[in-house]
Order: structure tokens, then sequence, then C-alpha cells
């Protein structure tokens, strides 16, 4: 028997990307009112791969006027109808999933394994989940008549395109809101597939807006007083940009920003394991990660053994081609992404840390950074507190479980952490202790639906996922549907 050969790279050729795409409003693709474009690259060639529009205040203002005439027919909708547009969108998804993963990996660059193993599964998940909420709502403590909030307008970033996308569509519209969404300028195309993907499902025109364009299209999406609700995830900076512009006006706002993680390991752990969490931890997605394991609290007693049997494990890591099923490290998303990694590594050094990362080929062309290793970082180095959001670990030491709690809580984020160790517990003390939304034991990044996703301090606020991700998108006020 001849067995037919499967090449290791996935097929480029089965996505057909157009050769530019316009704003999706009102169930149909649109120019933007000025004719104005921009390119999407692939951040793994340099390649362009489509021109799609640049939106005019005046096209987000057409956007969530159609969001606003969708909204009354859609809302008064029995749950259960909303639920089958939504079964159906979680249906075709997982239909189109290959070519989605593709699509994903290419705009994005991130390993193809990620895009069809964890984020395609997850992003149906999130449709399937919501959807069997949608006709629970009336019986589920949310009141005898829960509404929804109205239009929501959301912003999304470039690391999880259509991940993002799903968490806040799905409980969006079965709480019977509609939307208006804006993708990241970098990864714009996997929206607007979504955009057909809710044309197939007959969903009604208006209920889903896609309005493509940069920070400027953002913002007069969140300043635009037709919004019910703003909900954003991207950088602490425009975050705190976006609580200004709503401050005082009676919108509602879900903040989900960024994290330096600390991924703590105790000497009883095992050890494997632990790297293999500390490895997923901070180069899954090229550490593209708000929830990123991005420092790493070591126990003294094991710091030596657990960095030998990291670096070992660093060195059989292979990064390239995004669409190549061995790859396990992809592209970094933008060059601008690229030098804010390179600049924050630098300094790393340059305060005095030890570099370290395996030697190997990258390509010619694109945006790439090696896995990297900080030894001998202090509390006041800039890589122990900032986000680096890409492939670059600090690595701490700690002797108590009490300086492991101080350490970890010592940064200005908090949205995140895990703990390694045998110690049941020592597991609930530590989750008790330490001040992040998530706190994974034994484990690293992992997700569901079900449960919710937030941080504390300038990680942001409110929660994604599970009933609170749905509660985020339900009136307490009953006036406020009624803008
Ligand atoms: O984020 P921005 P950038 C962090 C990470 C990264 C840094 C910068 O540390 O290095 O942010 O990334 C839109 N009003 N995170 O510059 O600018 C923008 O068009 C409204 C962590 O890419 O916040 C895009 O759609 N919207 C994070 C989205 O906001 C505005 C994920 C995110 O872009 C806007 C991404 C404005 N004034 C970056 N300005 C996470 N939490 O996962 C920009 N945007």
């Amino acid at each position: 028997t001849v067995f037919e050969y499967a090449p290791a790279p996935e097929s480029r050729a089965i996505v057909d990307i157009a050769p530019s795409y316009g704003l999706f409003i009102d169930g149909e693709f649109a120019d933007a009112s000025d004719g104005k474009v921009f390119k999407t690259v692939s951040p793994s060639s340099e390649e362009v791969l489509s021109e799609v529009a640049q939106a005019s205040t005046e096209d987000v203002d057409r956007a969530v006027r159609a969001a606003r005439r969708a909204f009354e027919a859609w809302s008064a909708l029995p749950g259960s109808e909303r639920a089958k547009y939504l079964f159906r969108i979680a249906r075709i998804i997982q239909e189109r999933s290959r070519e989605l993963a593709v699509l994903e990996s290419l705009d994005n660059g991130k390993p193809i394994r990620e895009s069809r193993d964890a984020d395609l599964p997850l992003v149906a998940a999130h449709f399937f989940y919501y959807a069997g909420w949608a006709d629970k709502l009336p019986y589920a403590g949310f009141g005898s008549n829960p509404r929804p909030l109205g239009v929501a307008g959301q912003v999304i970033p470039w690391n999880f395109p259509l991940l993002m996308l799903a968490w806040k569509i799905a409980p969006a519209l079965a709480a019977g809101n509609t939307v208006v969404l804006k993708p990241a300028e970098t990864t714009p195309l996997s929206a607007l597939f979504f955009a057909d993907i809710c044309r197939q499902a007959g969903l009604p025109k208006g209920v889903v807006n896609i309005i493509t364009g940069d920070g400027s299209t953002g913002a007069a999406l969140v300043g635009h007083e037709g919004i019910d609700k703003v909900a954003f995830t991207g950088s602490t900076e425009v975050g705190k940009a976006i609580a200004r512009t709503v401050a005082g006006t009676d919108k509602k706002v879900t903040l989900e920003l960024g994290g330096k993680a600390a991924n703590i390991v105790f000497d009883d752990a095992p050890i494997d394991q632990a790297v293999e969490g500390i490895v997923n931890g901070i180069f899954f997605n090229q550490g593209h990660v708000c929830c990123a394991g991005s420092r790493l609290l070591v126990q003294e007693s094991v710091a030596d053994e657990v960095l030998e049997s990291l670096k070992r494990r660093m060195s059989t890591l292979r990064v390239g081609d995004p669409l190549d099923k061995n790859t396990d490290i992809g592209a970094i998303n933008s060059a601008e992404q690229l030098a804010r990694i390179r600049e924050l590594a630098d300094a790393g050094e340059a305060e005095g840390a030890e570099r370290w990362a395996p030697s190997c080929e990258l390509p010619d062309s694109g945006f790439w950074f090696r896995p990297t290793v900080f030894t001998g970082v202090t509390q006041a180095h800039r890589i122990a507190r900032e986000e680096v959001f890409g492939p670059v670990l600090s690595v701490l030491t700690f002797r108590t479980p009490a300086e492991a709690v101080e350490k970890a809580n010592n940064t200005p984020y908090g949205l995140s952490a895990g703990i390694w160790t045998e110690k049941g517990s020592r597991i609930l003390w530590m989750a008790d202790q330490l001040r992040a939304g998530i706190v994974w034991a034994n484990t690293f990044n992992k997700f569901d639906p079900a449960s919710p996703f937030g941080g504390y301090k300038e990680s942001g606020y409110g929660r994604e996922g599970g009933r609170h991700g749905l509660e985020a998108y339900l009136a307490s006020n009953p006036k406020a549907s009624e803008k």
C-alpha cells in the first residue's frame, strides 16, 4: 500500500483572502466613506495579505446607528431564538475551523498548532457556551426580567484576534445586545471572515457590525454617544484613556489590560511538569498573552535544577514558519511590537541581568525573537516590572512562601499567577494571598468559557467568561436599555 505523505506545512491555499475588504455595516460590506484603506501584512513574511478599509468617524456613526436599529427586534426575540443563531455560528466556526486557523496564523504569526488546537476550539466553545445561556436568562438569578444594555462598542487586540472577538460578541448577543466591534489594525482579517459567517448563519442585519481601523477608529467608537457598553482588551495606557472618555457618561465598561504574572515553583513540585508549565506559560503565542507567566519565581533550593532543565527544554523549541505544524514559536506580530520587546530586553541586559537564548536560525524576512530567559533579575529591573508581551522570561528566587507572595504581589498588575507544589494546603493559602484574578495550580494558561477571567489593579476591571461575563451585558437599571 502507498500512503500519501502529509507535508509538515499546512496549506495556505485553503484560505481565500480577497485583495481588499470593506467595513461590515448593517449586513453589507462597504468602503470607508472617505475611501481610506490600510494594509495588513503577514508578520512571518512581510507579504501584504490584503487592503482593508479605515473607518472614518462617519462610518463609526453609521455602524452604531445600524446596531441601534437592529437592537429593538434582536432584544425582543425569545432567548431560544437568539440561541439558534449562536449555535449556528458555533457550528459554522467548527466547519470552517481549518480555514480560520490558517488565516489567523497568516495574519497574526502564531503557530498553526496553536490556532488549530487552542484558539479555534475555544472560539467555537464560547459560542456554544453562551448559546446555552440565551434561553435561561429569566430563571438564572439575574432578576425576573433581565434586560440587555443596548449597543456594545467593543475594541480588541491582535494577540488572539478571533478568540477575543468570541469573548466579546458571544455573551453580548446571548444577552440580547447588538454590537459594533473593532479588531486591531494588524489583525483585521479573521473578524471580517467572521462577518461572513454571520451572513452565512442568517443573523439579522445590524446585530453584528465590524469596523476596521486604527486607534482613532477605536476612540471614535468608545466615545460615541449611541454606545451603552464599552468592552476593551488592550494596553493599560489605552484602557486608562478609555476610562477617562466614559467617565461622567452612563456607559458600562469592562477593561481587560496588561499583566506581569508570577509562575511560582516550590521545591516539592515535580520539576519536569513545572518546566513544561513554565515553557507553556511564557512561550505560548510568542508570549503575546496578557496572563503570560513572564516572571518565574523559583524556590532557591531547586533554582539551579529548574534553570538547567528549562534551558535544555528551550533548546528544543522550534522557531519559524507559523504554517509548519512542527513550529513551537511563530512570528512577533508587528515591527512595532518587536521593537518594544528588543528595547526591554536590552534594558534588562543594561541593568545587569544575565541574558540567555538558545542558538537557532531565524528566517530572513519577518519579525522574530528567540525564546529568552533572564537570570539575576531583581525587583527593581524594568524586565521584572513592565509587561514585555514577548517570549522573554525573568527569573527571581525566593526562600519562603511568604517571600514568594510578597514578590508575586509586588507589581502594578494583578491578572494571573501560577503555583507549582504538591501541597494542597499551600495552594489554597497562596491562592488566597495572591492579588490576581486567576490563579492556576500545577497548570498554566488553561481557559474555559465557563470560568470568569479578569484582573485586579492595573490589569483592569470586570470579568469576561462564565456567568459573570454575561452579567456584564445585562442592565441592573432597566432604564439603560431605553436610551
Ligand atoms: O495596544 P493598544 P498595542 C499591551 C502589551 C503591548 C502593548 C501595546 O504590553 O506591548 O499593550 O500594544 C485600539 N481608543 N497589550 O499598541 O494600542 C487598537 O486599535 C480606543 C496587552 O497594540 O492598546 C487595538 O484595536 N481604542 C493586551 C486595541 O486598542 C484604541 C493586548 C489594542 O491596542 C485606542 C494588546 C484609543 N485611544 C496589547 N488606541 C492584553 N491585555 O492582552 C488604540 N486602540
